[in-house]
């Protein structure tokens, strides 16, 4: 029986995905365990990161680490947390990390998942105590279980996710995931080292009222783009962007909302990255109820090429992502 579970406000983390196993026959556990070791790392990474102020001003926590190392920049420690989280969780054969510029194999062989991930998104906001991210995409291997992972194994289309997620920290530290059956959010109480349940089954209202994007941009922005943006501008929408995809993405998630990256002059094929960034967060949309388009298709049906390409993001209330659409084909018709 796959009926969506409404489980109650307040439950843990843990109970609720250990709810959501029962409730698939199918389920061995192994996606449960991963989702566990994915929220172990945030917990981790949540510590380091409110701390990382400390490490800069006092030089207390800077200079040495527990193991004697050097204070790093937080996006490498993010990225050692989630890949020891990974490796030592066993239950994924194959890692896609913004901070590596191959695949890494576990050694886990035997592992049926493969994760895409963006351990600490909007780093450049931590100095600014601006909120800042990680993102995960789970698929399923394509090669069989035992073998060497392949390229194949790790650029798969963002309909075949298995699970999809953000850890966001931020006034307080939220993690949002879904397994294909709807949308859940996770609030951290720090007190006690749990997340609990804090915003079931999430939805976004299907239209919005507000934009998001860098209007530093503007002048290179598509003209179909530029037209939508003044139509916002002309309806008095609300701009609110603060140049970190998670925040700026799970503000539009529970108020409505666009954000947008189009491709740019320093970006022609947009900033963001397929694999980690729009995947990921277009599976969550399109379980909200929203929408998630490059301007011309869903983000979800898009074929990867490569571990880090690029993609343009339109993403959010579906009425508006659709509005976008329409002017990127009016567009289109013109040439
Ligand atoms: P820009 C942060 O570097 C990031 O990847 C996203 O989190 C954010 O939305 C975007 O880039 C900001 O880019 O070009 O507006 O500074």
């Amino acid at each position: 029986k796959n009926e969506n579970l409404a489980l109650p406000v307040g439950i843990t983390l843990d109970r609720f995905i250990m709810r959501n196993q029962e409730a698939f026959q199918f389920a061995s556990g192994e996606l449960s365990q991963l989702l566990r070791d994915i929220a172990l790392a945030s917990k981790i990474l949540n510590r380091e990161i409110n701390r990382a102020g400390l490490a800069d001003v006092t030089g207390l926590l800077g200079s040495q680490n527990v193991q004697g190392e050097a204070q790093q920049k937080l996006d490498v420690i993010a990225d050692i947390r989630f890949l020891r989280a990974l490796k030592n969780g066993g239950e994924v054969c194959a890692i896609i990390s913004e901070e590596e510029p191959e695949i890494i194999l576990t050694g886990n062989n035997h592992a049926k998942y493969v994760i895409a991930i963006d351990p600490l998104d909007g780093s450049s906001n931590i100095d600014s105590n601006v909120s800042i991210g990680t993102i995960f995409s789970i698929f399923r291997r394509k090669t069989p279980i035992g073998s060497v992972p392949s390229l194949k194994d790790c650029i798969q289309r963002g309909d075949e996710q298995v699970a999809a997620g953000y850890i966001l920290y931020g006034s307080s530290t939220i993690l949002v995931y879904t397994t294909g059956k709807g949308v859940n959010g996770f609030t951290y109480d720090n007190s006690l080292g749990e997340y609990f349940l804090s915003h079931p089954q999430m939805q976004v209202n299907q239209e919005g009222t507000i934009f998001s994007c860098n209007e530093g941009n503007f002048y290179d922005f598509p003209e179909c783009i530029q037209e939508y943006l003044t139509e916002c501008k002309q309806k008095r929408y609300a701009g609110r962007y603060i140049g970190s995809l998670v925040g700026d993405f799970h503000r539009n998630l529970l108020k409505g909302g666009v954000y947008l990256y189009p491709p740019t002059r320093h970006n022609p094929d947009g900033k963001l990255r397929l694999l980690y960034e729009c995947l990921p967060l277009a599976f969550i949309i399109e379980q909200a109820g929203g929408k998630a388009s490059d301007g011309k298709q869903r983000i979800l049906e898009i074929q990867p090429q490569n571990l880090h390409q690029r993609s343009p993001l339109y993403i959010g209330s579906s009425s508006m992502v659709e509005a976008i659409e329409e002017c990127c084909k009016e567009m289109d018709k013109q040439f």
